[in-house]
């Protein structure tokens, strides 16, 4: 297996996807087939699909806060807690996992693309985005505590935008390195890269004139864009991946 040299010279940028929880039992996004309970998943994670039946969509979200909180964190998400240790602030994880895994693993770099699980928000006021574990009951719809209406996911959704905030710290990274004349490596792992922007992140870093790794299962939508393609299981490759020197 080819092996990624970590030194110190190196500023590396990860970007995680559903693969990487896959060994831990959480389900992965198109292995879900594109259904949830036969409803495309565009129904249950679009700001359209709330609008329409936010019982339905609180219900998808309920099921999938139960499901990852009983499952824990494994060797992939080990990994990116060892290499962060060793590169410290050359280092940045991008992830669009929704889990919380990687900060239960012990990372702490961490940009959650595309929301965290585990959070809610208001549909209305200015109120914060709010820790919330709760599982709803069947039929129960979440109020706002400050102003009645109802509360939604800290999700992304389909359609909506990005926090440019986020998207500003994986640029500000892919920068630092740029100008500090360092090793820029971009490393994606278990994600089928068919999501924007996220799947564009192997191009904005190829730009930069860095080296790009991709961990997959399976070939993914834009493995042709990637400079070195490692075959197989995010738990077992990562592990072995890198040289730390
Ligand atoms: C293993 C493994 C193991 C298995 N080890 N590997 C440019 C071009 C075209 C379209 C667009 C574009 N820019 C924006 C869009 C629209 C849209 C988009 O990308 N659509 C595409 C489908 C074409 N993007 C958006 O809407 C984004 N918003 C945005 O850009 O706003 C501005 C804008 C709006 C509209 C038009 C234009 C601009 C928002 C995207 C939000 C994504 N949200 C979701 C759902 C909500 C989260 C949730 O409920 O969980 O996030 S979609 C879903 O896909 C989820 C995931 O985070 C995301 C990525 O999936 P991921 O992680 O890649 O998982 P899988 O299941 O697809 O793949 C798993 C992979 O792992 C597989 O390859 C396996 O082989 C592998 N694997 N086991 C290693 N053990
Ligand atoms: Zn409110």
């Amino acid at each position: 297996m080819e092996r990624l040299t970590l030194d110190s010279e190196t500023w590396l940028l990860v970007l995680t996807g559903a693969g990487v929880s896959a060994e831990s039992g959480v389900a992965t996004f198109r292995g879900m087939g594109g259904l949830w309970e036969d409803h495309p998943v565009e129904d249950v994670a679009s700001p359209q699909g709330f609008l329409k039946d936010p019982l339905l969509v609180w219900r998808f979200y309920s099921e999938r806060r139960a499901g990852a909180a009983s499952v824990a964190p494994n060797p992939g998400h080990d990994a990116l807690v060892a290499w962060e240790r060793h590169l410290g602030d050359r280092f940045l994880l991008a992830t669009q996992n929704v889990d919380g895994l990687h900060g239960r693993a012990g990372s702490q770099r961490v940009v959650e693309m595309h929301g965290n699980l585990f959070k809610s928000r208001c549909t209305s006021c200015d109120r914060a985005p709010f820790s919330d574990t709760t599982v709803y009951a069947r039929g129960t719809l979440p109020l706002c505590g400050q102003c009645g209406e109802m509360l939604r996911p800290h999700i992304v959704w389909f359609g909506e935008y990005l926090d440019p905030a986020d998207l500003e710290r994986i640029e500000d990274f892919v920068q630092a390195a740029v100008a500090k004349r360092g090793k820029l490596v971009f490393l994606a792992a278990g994600t089928s890269g068919a999501v924007y922007p996220a799947a564009g992140l192997v191009d904005r870093v190829a730009r930069a004139g860095g080296e790009t790794w991709l961990v997959n299962l399976d070939p993914s939508e834009n493995t042709h864009r990637f400079q070195h393609f490692v075959q197989g299981k995010s738990g077992e490759r990562l592990p072995a991946l890198a040289d730390l020197r």
